[in-house]
């Protein structure tokens, strides 16, 4: 566990020679969870294969290509992320030069963002089970609330207020706002840049082996709740591996305590921040 300095002899000693009394923010602190950050694509909701995966096919109708992404070929173009590189990838590795294909990938990327957005108006983008409750219960908690993601600012936003209210987040980063992706670590420092926190003080929930070893890259423990298309892959860097944060009956521990069969909750969270990496 980090000792932090609201909670050591030092500054006991510290409060005491001025006459100070320990603060509520200084109790507050000695809360070795400060925050969580969540990934949002396969982690707050499944939107990959009946929402991403529809939008980019839609694109491609749209623009007269006749390229149409299967549920188990969007599986393995997954490995890329960022819906631009997806597709620039995606094009160079059928014929077209790599001059056309970045072009062709930034209207496309454009025109797959714009349906996303409106396929998420419609309502169709639900939650994972469990989500909601638990950005509740770390908010009732003083437990900020911070979101690392992939995803373009554009759909990220609407999304998160849909389902969850964008109040509910102290601090959202995306795709938009970092040059280089998951698997670097860049969102990841940047989230941790504005909530102003070490890696120490926060765990990340990642559904996906880019999504952890980003957060691992930045110094996070990271829990992993996997789905359909992220099942198989190594998450050897992540301190928990659950098939679902929440379940009626629990959930599955695929690697760490078993406690956590009971679900991803605040008191699990916060002794996960207490693993040794
Ligand atoms: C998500 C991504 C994104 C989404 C599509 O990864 O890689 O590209 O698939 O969104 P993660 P955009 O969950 O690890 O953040 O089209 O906006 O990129
Ligand atoms: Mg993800």
């Amino acid at each position: 566990m980090a000792v932090r300095l609201g909670c050591t002899p030092l500054h006991r000693r510290w409060c005491a020679r001025r006459g100070r009394r320990l603060t509520l923010m200084s109790i507050e602190r000695m809360d070795p969870l400060r925050a969580v950050i969540f990934d949002v694509d396969g982690t707050l909701a499944d939107t990959e294969r009946d929402g991403h995966r529809v939008a980019f096919n839609a694109a491609f109708e749209a623009a007269g290509l006749s390229y149409r992404w299967s549920v188990e070929e969007y599986g393995v173009l997954l490995a890329t992320t960022g819906g631009r590189r997806r597709i620039e990838r995606y094009l160079q590795s059928h014929g077209h030069s790599p001059t056309e294909a970045a072009e062709l990938a930034v209207t496309l990327h454009a025109d797959k963002t714009r349906r996303f957005v409106a396929l998420v108006r419609t309502g169709a983008m639900q939650e994972r089970p469990g989500t909601a409750e638990l950005i509740n219960a770390l908010r009732t908690e003083g437990v900020a609330v911070a979101i690392a993601t992939t995803g373009t600012s554009d759909w990220v936003r609407p999304l998160l207020d849909i389902l969850f209210g964008i109040d509910a987040f102290d601090v959202v980063v995306t795709g938009s706002d970092v040059t280089d992706l998951k698997p670097d670590p860049a969102v990841y420092l940047e989230t941790l840049v504005r909530l102003n926190l070490t890696a120490a003080d926060a765990v990340a929930v990642e559904d996906s082996a880019n999504g952890v070893q980003a957060a691992v890259s930045a110094g996070l423990r990271c829990v992993a709740v996997v789905n359909g298309y992220t099942r198989d892959q190594d998450m050897s860097g992540a301190v928990a591996v659950l098939d679902d944060l929440a379940r009626p009956g629990g959930v599955s521990v695929l690697k760490g305590d078993p406690q956590l069969a009971a679900g991803l909750t605040v008191a699990a969270l916060r002794r996960l921040v207490r693993v040794v990496a």
